[in-house]
């Protein structure tokens, strides 16, 4: 049985607590180290399994790069408005201020029981109005550069959660939430103008050391696209309009244009005789989600207005018609349909029975969507590809009815939301004055306590009359304050800067400390956000960049995406599975270090995996395993019998596995790939076991340096268990500083020497059949290898009367003589 047990466990956290360990002086030596796992909602489910995963090994990564000398900082905190509370609230009728203080109150037990070296001074919780305060403020800022502002739009509804939705939070046509399916509604709404920063989000990305599947998906959701906007003229009527296309070398090949049904200019284009049916096609399309109208499967409907467009290329008339195909938020709302060249434009004129003409050769079969050679394009006939698409382009900027066009399909950042719990936007309304920020001195504008916050699809806080009224800050008079609510991603958007100067009440953080310790050195999180908390802080970065706040562009230097640790049967945990992994349990029984150590040693850590009883139990002997060679060590050195001084093949022997562990442990550990670095580890215990439980007289000096330099390489992995045992190595009950701490020792150092064995095993083939075994020196130079092959019984008996006509030596493995 082990002695290693969770009391182990608070008697460090309680030392380490009162001794001040891990509190952070930006002043201390060493670089400093900025590590941060992705803050926690606190909900009624508390810490389980994957928080574990999260904030774990990486705290075992924080903890090495302490030992390797970096002045590390790592603080926690609580991403804590939204809806689940809210959810919650209105189910169980618990205030979510009660239900969260609560849930906060847990978590921060649990996450003290993990061990793990948080700053805790520095700790936030984003519904604390010292945090909010500064989200405001932020607010402020950005309205003032014009970066915030308020229009109406057709924007995302989720009639289950009973708010709008930033574009990002719609997922396949559903809520990310709660998956019902999001409709369309036009409302007036808060934004921030993340679309002018479009084209450097896009081209930084490349310089950060991401995973690059979440660069590929942020790139993607950015959606740069370069092409030419092109004017058409409508056929007897005073009316233009442009279409934006990527393939203006197809110009030749239109046969007819669509608009989107919501595109202004339907109503003056459509005919009398059409107008009936447009309206009705009208009607059909807005029920229908932008993502319906996306589907590439979906069959492609329209109808025509009756108008013809001009064809500026060759003067062609064309037939005008609407389709739901063509996105009214997108480019113009309005495209050139090449059926010839074009899926959607294929199926559509199929459909409708509309002129399809080829204008690009190549392939056999319509519609042909590649580059080819321009045909039936009179003067440009004959060119090919980007050159194509560049002179056609020139021509037409050159009649004035071209440009070049950059499109993105990144949209501004919807962030007020129809619900209570949340960040009041400081925003007044006044009759005389309209839109009047609330001056920064009246920060913060409070959130209300009793509000009657059921959802029916308006904000809470505008039937709360103590909130709403009040008096504008300009003339006086009664005003209306803002009644919704930020989305809570622009909490998230800026809490990194936070950290570094949480308790400031003057400011949102003082700029010189936080252009000293960010951009964040190493951030660790789930993949699920990278189109949307890890899009929007960059943007808000550079916009505080911008305005003087900040000095560097990036938030997050580098990242990393833990795995999913899945239930027992290989599925996503989930309650209502009845597969879920309750970590508290779990470490009642093995101590939080076993509890680490397995998920450490268990999955990959960019991976994870299903859950496995036998794995945290093997884990668990491990531990033990390692708890009986020391002591045993430490038994033997107290007798202190022994005064062997010499190093022999023993001693040797168990050095080379100690200085393995210690050179893999380091690499291995530093790309987080912890599972090989605990099997060195494992190895180090078994030769550790083999030289203490050998008869022989021992090295006590050499057998105790080497236990030290295990307690340190494991220390990181598993704290509680080796500061104990760091402490009962050096004796350090009389000590009263912090030096009695593993984590204050310098991280050891391999000896390259240790590494090479002296001598080595190889194998002798004849003709590729191994003949002999011999034990040669390592390090042996080819030429006296290959005589001491030669030299050896066997191979003499095999070679007898042949030709040598070859000598292959592998290095340290193998010797072949080929024979004639
Ligand atoms: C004519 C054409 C011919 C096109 C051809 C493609 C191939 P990306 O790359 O995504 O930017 N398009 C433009 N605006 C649209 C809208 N609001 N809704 C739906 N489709 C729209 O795609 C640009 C292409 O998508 C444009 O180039 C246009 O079709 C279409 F052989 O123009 B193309
Ligand atoms: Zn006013």
């Amino acid at each position: 049985m082990s002695k290693y047990s969770t009391a182990i466990d608070k008697k460090w956290q309680k030392k380490w607590e009162e001794s001040n360990l891990y509190k952070f002086d930006e002043n201390k030596d060493g670089k400093k180290l900025y590590v941060l796992e992705m803050f926690s909602y606190p909900s009624g489910s508390q810490l389980h399994a994957g928080h574990w995963f999260n904030y774990g090994p990486v705290d075992s990564w924080a903890r090495l790069k302490r030992m390797q000398g970096y002045n590390v900082f790592q603080p926690m905190g609580f991403d804590a408005f939204g809806l689940p509370a809210e959810n919650f609230a209105i189910k169980t009728k618990i205030h979510p201020k009660d239900s969260t203080v609560n849930n906060i109150a847990t978590m921060e037990e649990q996450l003290k029981a993990m061990g793990a070296m948080f700053n805790w001074d520095h700790e936030l919780v984003t519904c604390d109005p010292n945090y909010y305060k500064w989200t405001q403020w932020l607010f402020l800022k950005l309205y003032e550069k014009g970066l915030a502002y308020r229009k109406k739009a057709p924007v995302n509804w989720c009639p289950s959660c009973a708010t709008v939705l930033a574009n990002e939070q719609v997922v396949d046509g559903c809520c990310e939430r709660c998956d019902s399916e999001v409709t369309k509604k036009d409302l007036t709404q808060w934004f921030f103008k993340i679309t002018d920063y479009a084209d450097e989000l896009l081209e930084k990305i490349d310089t950060l050391d991401w995973p690059e599947k979440t660069k590929a998906m942020q790139k993607h959701w950015i959606g740069k696209s370069t092409g030419t906007e092109v004017t058409f003229e409508i056929k007897d009527k005073d009316i233009s309009f442009d279409v934006f296309t990527t393939r203006v070398d197809t110009l030749f090949g239109v046969s007819y244009v669509v608009l989107a049904p919501e595109n202004p200019l339907v109503d003056k284009l459509t005919t009398d005789q059409c107008k009936d049916a447009v309206e009705a096609y009208k009607d059909e399309a807005k029920k229908q989600s932008e993502i319906e109208r996306q589907s590439i499967t979906r069959e492609k409907t329209g109808i025509f207005t009756g108008s013809y467009a001009i064809n500026p290329i060759n003067g062609r008339e064309v037939p005008v018609w609407i389709g739901d195909y063509v996105l009214a938020t997108y480019g113009t709302g309005a495209v050139m349909a090449v059926p010839a060249h074009d899926e959607r434009d294929f199926s559509f004129a199929k459909k409708y029975n509309l002129p399809i003409e080829r204008v690009i050769e190549g392939g056999e079969n319509l519609p042909y969507c590649e580059f080819g050679t321009m045909v039936n394009s009179g003067e440009f006939n004959g060119l090919v590809g980007e050159d194509a698409k560049s002179k056609v382009a020139a021509k037409l900027e050159e009649m004035k009815i071209g440009k070049f066009k950059v499109n993105f399909r990144l949209r501004d950042w919807l962030v007020s939301r129809q619900r209570y719990w949340g960040t009041p936007i400081p925003i007044i309304h006044c009759e005389h004055c309209g839109i009047v920020p609330v001056p920064e001195k009246d920060l913060p504008i409070e959130l209300p306590y009793n509000v009657e916050f059921t959802p029916d699809g308006k904000s809470p806080l505008a039937k709360c009359d103590d909130f709403i009224n009040t008096t504008c800050p300009k003339c006086g008079k009664p005003a209306k304050r803002e009644a919704d609510t930020l989305d809570t991603f622009v909490c998230s958007s800026w809490y990194y800067l936070r950290y570094v100067d949480s308790k400031n009440e003057d400011m949102a953080f003082d700029s010189d400390l936080v252009n000293k310790l960010l951009p964040v050195d190493k951030y660790v999180g789930g993949p699920e956000h990278a189109c949307m908390h890890l899009l929007y802080a960059r943007f808000i970065t550079k916009a505080l960049r911008d305005m003087g706040y900040v000095n560097f562009d990036e938030p997050f230097k580098s990242l990393t995406h833990q795995g999913l640790i899945l239930g027992p049967d290989g599925l996503k945990m989930s309650k209502s599975k009845g597969n879920t992994i309750s970590p508290d349990e779990y470490i009642s029984q093995y101590g939080a270090d076993v509890f680490r150590m397995y998920l450490m040693f268990g999955f990959a850590y960019t991976e994870g995996g299903a859950w496995s009883d036998d794995g945290i139990k093997s884990v668990g002997r491990f531990v033990e395993r390692i708890e009986r060679a020391f002591e045993n060590a430490f038994d033997f050195i107290n007798k202190g019998e022994n005064k062997k001084t010499t190093i022999d093949k023993a001693e040797k022997e168990l050095n080379f596995w100690r200085h393995t562990a210690i050179k893999n442990v380091t690499s291995d550990s530093e790309i987080l790939q912890f599972n090989t670095a605990i099997a060195r580890m494992m190895e180090f215990t078994n030769a550790l076991t083999k030289y203490v439980n050998d008869d022989e007289i021992k090295n006590a000096e050499f057998l105790k340096e080497t236990c030290l330099d295990f307690i340190k390489i494991l220390a990181p992995f598993a704290p509680h268990f080796s500061e104990e045992w760091w402490n009962t190595f050096n004796d350090n009950s009389e000590v009263n500083d912090n030096s009695y701490s593993v984590f204050n020792e310098a991280w050891p150092k391999f000896d390259p020497n240790a590494l090479v064995k002296d001598e080595v095993e190889i194998a002798i083939q004849v003709n590729g059949k191994i003949k002999a075994r011999i034990n040669i020196p390592s390090g042996l130079d080819d030429d006296s290898i290959k005589k001491a092959s030669l030299e050896n019984e066997d191979v003499i008996k095999a070679t007898e009367g042949k030709n040598i006509v070859k000598v292959i030596i592998i290095k340290g493995r193998l010797v072949n003589i080929v024979v004639k």
